[in-house]
């Protein structure tokens, strides 16, 4: 099954995603590394997706872009162990979680990661005031994510699901910053899943280091 391949750098979220519904299916990839942070986005990915982002995923012999087509695709071609539920009502309701999480939560998520986790790192400084009015919008958008997706089991129901994978990455950067910590531990449901979810030997085998990127090397000499 070499003949997948992943376009996208480690520290990506959205190809993290690609990434752990690959592993759940036990399936053999390659990623190639695509460090636009360090380098800019090379010719060659605007040549893959239209709009030139990461991750995009070729096999046989085609080009597969957006995380949440992709990570279809796969559950479809792989079915093996299935992470989309049998019933069309639910897989519905599956495809909206990741539409949210898409839409509601990731934009806000990665503003704070860039101000409190990237910046620090790469020899900047955080903007509080943005921290501040992430936090705030975050505060309300967990809150809906624990009442309206995780206590009903759209997210950490008796299956795993492609939306648990999506948003494990996303709530996984989150809890790199000591504002997502907090926000994270002021949601009992949410925390439970996170525990839960963080176990997952495909969000272990997806770890990355940032400090292993030239861009995230502060200058010290
Ligand atoms: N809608 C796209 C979003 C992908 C996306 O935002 N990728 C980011 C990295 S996680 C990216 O390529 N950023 C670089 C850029 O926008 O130039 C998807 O679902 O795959």
């Amino acid at each position: 099954m070499s003949d997948l391949i992943l376009y996208g750098p480690a520290y990506s979220v959205y190809t993290r995603i690609v990434r752990t519904v690959l592993e759940e299916k036990g399936l053999a990839y390659r990623l190639e590394e695509v460090d636009f942070i360090s380098s800019g986005m090379p010719a060659t990915q605007k040549e893959r997706h239209p709009f030139g982002v990461v991750p995009v995923l070729a096999h046989d012999g085609e080009m597969f872009s957006e995380t949440a087509a992709i990570t279809r695709y796969l559950d479809e071609m792989f079915p093996e162990p299935s992470l989309c539920p049998s019933k069309p009502s639910e897989r519905a309701h599956m495809a909206a979680t990741i539409s949210v999480l898409d839409q509601y939560l990731w934009p806000d998520i990665r503003e704070l990661v860039t101000q409190s986790l990237i910046a620090p790192i790469a020899g900047g400084w955080p903007d509080d005031l943005v921290v501040a009015r992430m936090v705030k919008r975050l505060t309300g958008s967990l809150a809906i994510l624990e009442e309206h997706f995780i206590a009903i089991g759209l997210l950490g129901g008796v299956r795993l699901s492609l939306a648990d994978l999506h948003a494990g990455p996303m709530i996984a950067y989150l809890a790199e910053t000591i504002e997502g910590q907090v926000l994270l531990k002021e949601r009992a449901g949410l925390f439970a899943w996170w525990r839960e979810i963080k176990q997952l030997p495909s969000l272990a085998a997806t770890q990355f280091e940032l400090t292993d990127y030239p861009w995230a090397r502060r200058e010290t000499e």
